[in-house]
């Protein structure tokens, strides 16, 4: 008797359990795992090699191997009959060719690099040529473009390039390319001959670059 008056009054303080409610919200994440001790070692190993990386960032100066100039000819060059010129002056570079180069060691007005370190460097020149009298152009006549040693274009090795003029008609380009071994301190420059027997142009804006490929 006392047992089914207290199911009753229980029953009537609770009634009957209702249907389940909609699922709560996420709960907060939990605490990482611990990590595994080759985990931390891993860890601080690449905290290393990051502080290693930041380190070579701020590298000044730069190594020397990344030696290189790019520069343009000023304005057009006359070439006069029967002449060797050498190619001069050159512009300075605009500040985003500069950031391409390294070294001071050419000079605009005599249109010379000169290497700072011995090694082989790879040497270019695109010039654009204008033939002023084309009507007049033989056959036979040609344009022969060179970078050279120390204004040396005969004895010493060059990189060296033969235009015929009358196949390629009034203006044309010439593209030298090519890798000489220089000792620290000698000059490279580009020279344009003569041998059309009219006079010729290299126009403004013609380049000239290298870079140290190795010592
Ligand atoms: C650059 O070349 C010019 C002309 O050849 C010369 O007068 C001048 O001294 C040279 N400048 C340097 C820094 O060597
Ligand atoms: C260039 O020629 C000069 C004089 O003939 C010589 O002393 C020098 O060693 C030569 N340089 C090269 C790279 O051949
Ligand atoms: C091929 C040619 O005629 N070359 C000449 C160019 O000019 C120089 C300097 O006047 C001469 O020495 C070359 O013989």
């Amino acid at each position: 008797c006392s047992w089914s008056l207290f199911l009753g009054s229980l029953l009537s303080l609770h009634g009957l359990p209702g249907p389940p409610g909609p699922p709560g919200p996420q709960g907060p994440p939990g605490p990482p795992a611990p990590l595994l001790p080759q985990q931390q070692q891993l860890i601080q190993e690449l905290q290393l090699k990051l502080r290693d990386l930041s380190v070579c960032f701020q590298c000044d100066p730069p190594p020397r191997v990344s030696t290189s100039f790019l520069r343009r000819l000023l304005q057009s060059v006359s070439v006069p009959r029967r002449s060797l010129l050498e190619l001069q002056p050159y512009s300075q570079p605009s500040d985003s060719e500069l950031t391409l180069q390294r070294g001071l060691s050419f000079n605009t007005s005599s249109g010379r690099y000169s290497a700072p370190v011995s090694g082989f460097y790879q040497l270019t020149s695109s010039l654009l040529i204008e033939s002023a009298d084309r009507v007049q152009v033989r056959l036979r006549d040609s344009v022969r473009a060179a970078i050279c040693i120390e204004s040396l274009c005969q004895s010493n090795l060059s990189v060296e390039s033969v235009m015929a003029v009358a196949a390629a008609g009034g203006t044309f380009s010439i593209l030298l390319t090519g890798t000489l071994y220089l000792q620290a301190g000698e000059y490279v420059s580009v020279f344009v001959d003569n041998a059309t027997g009219s006079s010729i142009s290299v126009l403004q804006d013609s380049l000239f670059s290298g870079i140290l490929l190795g010592v």
